[in-house]
Formats: C-alpha cells, structure tokens, sequence
C-alpha cells in the first residue's frame, strides 16, 4: 500500500453516490488544459509543467472544474469541518519577517505573553460548544524555555482530556530544540509526553531561497521545514502543510513549493490537508503589495487539489479567505472548512476584516448552501458525532 492510500480518507464517510462529473461533460477554450484532463480523467500524476499551465491558463473555470473532479472523485459531496480553538500563547519573536503582521520584538508596549494560567483560561473561554482541537502557534519568544510550552501542553492536557492537540509549526519546533539543545526528533519526543497529538501547517511561507530570503529572511529555510515535517511523520505525528501566495513569488515558486511537498508526502504520508494563505499585506512590511483577489485565491485551491493527488484533504481557511470565497472554494476542490476558531490574531493583525470566529451552525449553512454534504470532523477526520452536551469520536 502506498503512503497516499494508506490514508485518503475514512472509508466509512465516502460519498453513498457520489456526484462526479463525467469526462465527456469537460469543456475549455484552452488547448493547454486538454492534455491536462486527460491525466486528470487517467488519474495519472501532473508534471511541473502543468502545474505551470494551470497556474497560467485563462480558463480558470476549467482548472475549477477538474480540481472539484478530483475532489468529487476522493470525498463526493462530504465536507469536513471541525469544532476548533486557536490560541496564540505569545507574539514576541526573534525573528522580524517582512510577511508578518504579528510578531513583536521583545520589549515592544504591544508584545504580550501569557502566562501558563492565562493560557488555560484563554482555552476554557469561548463557546459552550466542546471544542474537539485546540491549536497553537505563537512567535519564537527568545526567553520562553522548552519547558514552559511543556507544562503548557502538560496543562492543557490535565484539564481537557477529550481535545486534540494540534500544536507548534515546524518553525517554532526547530527553534525550541535549538534553544533546548535537543534534536528535533528528542523535542518532538517530549511534546509527544507532553501531550502534543499533531502539528499545524504554518511556517511553509514559500519554499524558494530567492522569495524567503526577502519574506521571512530569519526563519528556517525550506530544507529545514520538510526535514522537520519528515522527523515529525516518521515519529507517526499528522501535520498539515500550507503555502503563502500573493507577494513576490512567481508561479514557478508555487509550484516548486507544491512539487517538494507531494515528495515527502510520497516518502511519508504523514500530511493531511494542504492550506492555501492570501498574503495580508495591512501593517506588515511589504504593505505596498495588493491584497490578492478572489480568483488568485480560488485558483490556489484548485492548483492544490490538482498538484497535490497523494494529500487527502485540501482545506480553505475562512478567516484568510473570508467565508464568501471559501464557500466557492467547495466547488473548485476544497473538501474541508477550517473551523470555529474563535479568536484568531495573526490575519486580524494583518488587517482581515473578517469574524473571529463562527459557530457550528453557520459552518454548516456555507457548506449545506454550497450543495454539500457537512460532516463535523475531529483533527484526524474521524467523524464527530455531537449530543446535548457532549461529543463522540468515531475511530
Ligand atoms: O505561518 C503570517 C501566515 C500562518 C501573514 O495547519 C500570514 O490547520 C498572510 O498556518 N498574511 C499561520 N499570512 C496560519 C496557519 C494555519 C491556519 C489555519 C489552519 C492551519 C492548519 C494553519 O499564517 C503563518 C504564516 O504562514 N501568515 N502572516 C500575513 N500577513
């Protein structure tokens, strides 16, 4: 069995009747998506080249089209969505990437730090509704020890037994065992102890020196973030994958960027979900670039989904995408709709005029008014199924 079966997804939430588009209904005014669909129809792998075509043709409608194939194809109309917190246990970091909006050097009136106490309460605040995941990421503090994020998780974990973890970028994760001294394989190890159940996507940015040395210049290089996403899969943690568009890489960046995360996936299988982010310029350093348009950020999905055959999950983030647009996302190859969220810092920091958070209920209504099928999932898409007051996990 190879990585990408061994994963695809639940095969108990596959679609009863899946609504695939036939082959013969596909349509373009593009000669250079036609060779394209024929692999797509063949389920056979796209080169860097298509990928190029895709990212290049006109017809976005068409790319649009054989993405939600795809998509249709792996999950029908199911739509997976979770019940989630985010917590940003601190904003002082090392490092001043040009990208961010939220980072503060230390010392700075608006750099803030919780602590342990504040942290658990920021966690237990919110909705009633039981939040299946909490997930965290925070700035690389320079004083912070690997042990005060360990009895932050050791917390966490005493007083929500039942949530997931998802926990620390592969950035903050090689910064702590720098700091610690530790291998990233003994930090990961003692997150794992700690309570650490998996790892979110964030800190990808864009792979290519020539776009990192500009955008997060003091960050770990792109080598450095798939070598600790790899020591992360091999010690059997799930973790995500994201990609930063819309700033000052080029379409061949993207899909290098794409290509070398469908190779370790191939190698480890350890991703779930792929995640597009717009750049927000507002308040960062390279606010005189423009916010990206709807389009770009559809195609980002659609490009995913098309490139990226062996992840399961292509998600769209609502709060970086708004919910509008991520709704459409639904039907250019997204599967899944990140999340509850509550309270999120590092897009409102950015400018992103959207809510902080959304329930259950509204979650279900952009999916069901896309024509969809919602299905609450837990961080590992298992399916969650919810009473008056408590939740169950299918696994
Ligand atoms: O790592 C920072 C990006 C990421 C800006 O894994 C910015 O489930 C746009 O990774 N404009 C954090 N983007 C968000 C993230 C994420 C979100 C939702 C789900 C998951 C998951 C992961 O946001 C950062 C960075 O790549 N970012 N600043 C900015 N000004």
């Amino acid at each position: 069995m190879s990585a990408a079966e061994g994963f695809l997804y639940d095969r108990d939430m596959q679609a009863s009747t899946p609504g695939v588009e036939r082959a013969s209904a596909f349509r373009t005014y593009d000669p250079r998506l036609e060779p394209i669909a024929a692999k797509v129809f063949a389920q056979e792998r796209l080169s860097a080249d298509d990928g190029l075509a895709l990212y290049g043709s006109r017809d976005v409608l068409a790319v649009g089209w054989l993405a939600n194939h795809v998509r249709e194809r792996m999950h029908g109309d199911f739509t997976y969505f979770n019940v989630n917190r985010h917590i940003n246990p601190t904003n002082v970091c090392v490092a001043a990437c040009k990208l961010c909006a939220f980072g503060r050097k230390k010392g700075d009136p608006a750099g803030y730090t919780m602590t342990l106490e504040e942290a658990w309460q920021t966690a237990a605040s919110g909705y009633s509704e039981a939040v299946t995941e909490f997930h965290i990421v925070g700035g690389l503090h320079p004083d912070l020890p690997l042990e005060f994020f360990l009895d932050l998780i050791y917390g966490l974990k005493e007083r929500f037994p039942k949530v997931h973890i998802k926990a620390f970028t592969m950035v903050e994760i090689a910064f702590l065992a720098r700091r610690a001294k530790l291998s990233v394989e003994e930090t990961l190890l003692k997150l794992r102890e700690a309570g650490v159940d998996s790892m979110p996507g964030g800190g990808a940015e864009i792979f290519a020196p020539r776009v990192r040395s500009i955008i997060c210049d003091h960050k770990i290089d792109g080598e450095e973030w798939l070598q600790t996403a790899r020591t992360a899969h091999i010690l059997g943690f799930k973790t995500n994958a994201t990609m930063l568009y819309g700033h000052i890489e080029n379409d061949a960046d993207r899909v290098d960027h794409l290509l070398k995360l469908r190779a370790l996936q191939d190698e480890t299988g350890g991703f779930q979900a792929f995640i597009p982010l717009a750049f927000h310029p507002e308040n960062t350093a390279l606010d005189h670039l423009p916010a990206t348009t709807g389009l770009t950020d559809i195609r980002q999905i659609a490009v995913g989904r098309l490139l990226l055959d062996n992840f399961p999950h292509i998600k769209a983030y609502w709060q970086m995408m708004t919910p509008k647009i991520a709704q459409i996302a639904l039907r250019f190859g997204a599967d899944d709709l990140d999340g509850t969220v509550i309270e999120e810092k590092i897009y409102h920091d950015a400018g992103a005029k959207t809510p902080q958070g959304m329930t259950r209920k509204e979650l279900c209504r952009l999916i069901t008014e896309a024509g969809r099928v919602p299905v609450e999932r837990d961080t590992l898409y298992h399916a969650v199924t919810r009473t008056e007051d408590s939740f169950t996990v299918a696994v």
